[in-house]
């Protein structure tokens, strides 16, 4: 086919390449440890079969081609005489589909997500029933729980609600706490995926906001406000501590909600907020741009003097000097950004 570029030709096997090719970028999204040679050895024999000069007649024929084994000629044969592959079918109901729901659990990548399949899980509730032996950790066990939950965007009227409760408490413990929504609210955005919360405190009186995630932490499940933990802090009297759970409103039937907190040194406020608020395309345009000024930018602050591995374009953590982080004006006037207010913060 095709042996005259410029003037394309179309190959008189093209059905039957299109076909294998489709199934071949089917076992490629898979990427389970069985999948690298079938994507390997469809790689060979697919031009190969685009370059045999005439419409393949027979099995014997489509077995003659470099590349072409037993499987792969029986599928030639049924296309050439049902005009369809069964098989891409079958993989887009079945495992293409499994890889998809798994990975929407909490927790779970593309490598467990197969290991699921692999064991013979399909559906959710073969995950639930233990189907096939996989251990699960306990925030994947939660995130299968509630599945729905964790996947579905709630109001912004809600994430304010839930917020509304939890300022006040937070409050009681240390009065003089920064505390306030960040992600999607803070852009402004009609729905949220999580509650995104930043907590920092200025230190005076020789006091700062260690520990208080942990004593707020405790209140919230106390409340029934919070209900499960999918991550706790490393260490919880640092200064710097992330936390990811499930939260509800107190109400009957309520719902379970993603919730996070952040907390940070006072000094980072700036770096923080411009970092929590997002979203994370407008964070990757300006960690760009900082890099490209030679800065580096993280929730931290804005560094120079940034010190990098020749071999690794990444920067050495807590290196380089201050340059700004106590607010976002700052940031976006040393990075020579004009001001952006976060609902204007999107991709
Ligand atoms: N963030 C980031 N890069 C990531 C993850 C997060 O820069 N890989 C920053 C930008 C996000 C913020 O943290 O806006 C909060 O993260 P979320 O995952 O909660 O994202 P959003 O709040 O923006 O959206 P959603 O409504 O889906 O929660
Ligand atoms: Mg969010
Ligand atoms: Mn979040």
């Amino acid at each position: 086919c095709d042996k005259n570029p410029g003037k394309p030709t179309k190959c008189v096997n093209e059905d039957i390449v299109d076909k294998l090719a489709e199934l071949k970028q089917l076992h490629e999204s898979k990427m389970g440890d069985g999948e690298h040679w079938r994507v390997y050895s469809y790689s060979k024999c697919i031009p190969a079969i685009r370059n045999h000069p005439k419409r393949i007649q027979s099995f014997s024929e489509a077995r003659s081609i470099r590349g072409v084994g037993e499987k792969t000629a029986l599928k030639i044969m049924e296309i050439i005489e049902t005009g369809k592959l069964r098989r891409i079918g079958y993989e887009k109901t079945d495992d293409v589909k499994a890889m998809r729901l798994f990975q929407g659990i909490y927790g779970v990548g593309r490598s467990t997500a197969f290991k699921l399949y692999a064991a013979g899980c399909r559906t959710l509730e073969d995950v639930k029933a233990g189907k096939g032996g996989v251990k699960l950790s306990p925030a994947q066990e939660i995130g299968v729980r509630f599945y729905d939950d964790i996947n579905d965007r709630m109001p912004r009227e809600e994430a304010k609600a839930i917020f509304d409760l939890i300022k006040p408490i937070a409050l009681s413990i240390d009065p003089k706490l920064f505390i306030e929504i960040m992600g999607s609210y803070r852009r402004g955005k009609a729905d949220c995926g999580d509650i995104d919360i930043l907590i920092t405190r200025l230190p005076e009186d020789r006091k700062t906001h260690s520990g208080v995630l942990s004593h707020l932490l405790q209140e919230l499940h106390a409340h029934g406000i919070i209900t499960e933990d999918l991550a706790l802090p490393e260490d919880p009297e640092d200064l710097e501590a992330i936390y990811r759970g499930l939260c509800k409103l107190p109400s009957e039937g309520a719902r379970r909600r993603r919730i996070d907190f952040l907390t940070v040194p006072w000094q980072s406020r700036g770096a923080a907020l411009l970092y929590y608020t997002g979203d994370d395309i407008f964070n990757r345009a300006m960690r760009l741009k900082a890099n490209k000024l030679g800065y580096s930018l993280n929730q931290r602050g804005l560094f120079g003097n940034v010190v990098r591995d020749p071999h690794d374009s990444r920067v050495k953590p807590n290196t380089g000097t201050l340059v700004a982080s106590e607010t976002e004006q700052e940031i976006f006037r040393v990075l020579d950004v004009p001001w952006q207010e976060p609902h204007k913060r999107v991709r």
